[in-house]
């Protein structure tokens, strides 16, 4: 008896905690505790947009963003490297090393030509919409 009480209190508890927890429309059971807010994606899902320093490149080395969205050079190379735009608006970097990272958040639309100024050929685009 206390037994099958007892399970049925733990089945009534999570019931309660499933309903108390996540489920907004669709009852569809199932104790998905899922933190579904992560963001396996590399290149382009909401958060940054990564951009490869590898080879002496920038990877890829044309971009589309929109105003606001954090984009991110990560450098891979062994050698370093730096983010400076020609035209647009202004990025300007420290040299950084191998598994350094430079970040930059565009405020407006327009093409942003940028060059790592240490490689001459290194370069890449970045359209801000
Ligand atoms: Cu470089």
């Amino acid at each position: 008896m206390t037994r099958l009480t007892s399970v049925l209190l733990a089945c009534a508890a999570l019931a309660l905690a499933a309903a108390g927890c996540g489920s907004s429309n669709n009852g569809s059971g199932g104790a998905s505790t899922s933190t579904a807010t992560s963001t396996p994606a590399p290149s382009s899902s909401g958060g940054a947009v990564v951009i490869k320093m590898q080879n002496i490149q920038f990877d890829p080395k044309a971009v589309t963003v929109k105003v606001g969205q954090k984009v991110k050079w990560v450098n891979e190379d062994t050698v370093a490297h730096d983010v400076a735009s020609q035209s647009g608006e202004q990025i300007k970097s420290p040299t950084f090393g191998h598994g350094g990272s430079f970040e930059f958040t565009p405020t407006k639309a327009g093409e942003i030509k940028y060059v790592c100024t240490l490689h001459p050929g290194m370069d890449g685009t970045l359209t801000v919409q």
